[in-house]
């Protein structure tokens, strides 16, 4: 039987993507669907101690094995910007079009447009926490192309790509993606370890 994991987001998207790295492997849950509805807090300065205090609060609440992520859009010229508060950018209602708009405002005459997107996966196994990184190098277009995916997708360009994340779908998104690699990670460790022994 596979093992279920609860992902603990409240994001539709990021369930759909790491599902498509882990399926058939782990029965992964959203907390939607474990019937979980809160919004833990993302109150830290880094994505490791956000992603870690969502597993964690998730854990407490459930004692079952669960993971999340936090990630973020990291820009050269701002400094890493939005980087941690990349769903907040633009205010708390975490309104991508504003939060583009935003962006490219900021962007506004910059030469340099490169950008990364990193993920930290906190994955908790008995209580027990470990994480992985995933990172995605690019540019922040100058227009937004393209309507599939989520968030920034519409305005990074991945190096290698000749497309924007949004004019990608699921399966060459995953070419790139931030989260695949990450996911990936997660699924080396799983095998390495042999859990669930
Ligand atoms: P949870 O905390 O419930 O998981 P969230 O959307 O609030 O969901 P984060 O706090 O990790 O997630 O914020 C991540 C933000 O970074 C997300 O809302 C997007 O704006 C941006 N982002 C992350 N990965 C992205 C991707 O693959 N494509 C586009 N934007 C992305």
């Amino acid at each position: 039987m596979m093992t279920t994991l609860i992902f603990a987001t409240n994001n539709d998207n990021k369930v759909k993507e790491i599902r498509s790295v882990l399926q058939g492997k782990f029965h992964v849950i959203s907390l939607k669907e474990a019937g979980i509805f809160v919004d833990v807090p993302e109150p830290y300065n880094t994505l490791e101690e956000n992603a870690s205090e969502k597993s964690r609060v998730i854990y407490l609440m459930t004692g079952k094995d669960c993971f999340s992520e936090d990630s973020g859009l990291e820009v050269n010229v701002l400094d890493g910007a939005p980087g941690v508060r990349s769903a907040r950018y633009a205010g708390d209602a975490n309104n991508p079009e504003m939060n583009i708009e935003k962006l490219l405002h900021e962007m506004d005459g910059k030469v340099d447009r490169r950008a990364r997107f990193r993920t930290v996966i906190s994955l908790r196994l008995f209580g027990q926490e470990k994480q992985f990184d995933g990172i995605c190098t690019g540019t922040i277009t100058m227009l937004q192309q393209g309507s599939a995916g989520f968030g920034y997708d519409p305005v990074f360009l991945p190096d290698g790509g000749d497309k924007t994340f949004a004019e990608m779908d699921l399966a060459e998104k995953n070419l790139f993606s931030h989260r695949k690699k990450a996911t990936e990670k997660f699924l080396d460790y799983i095998k390495e370890s042999s859990w669930p022994g």
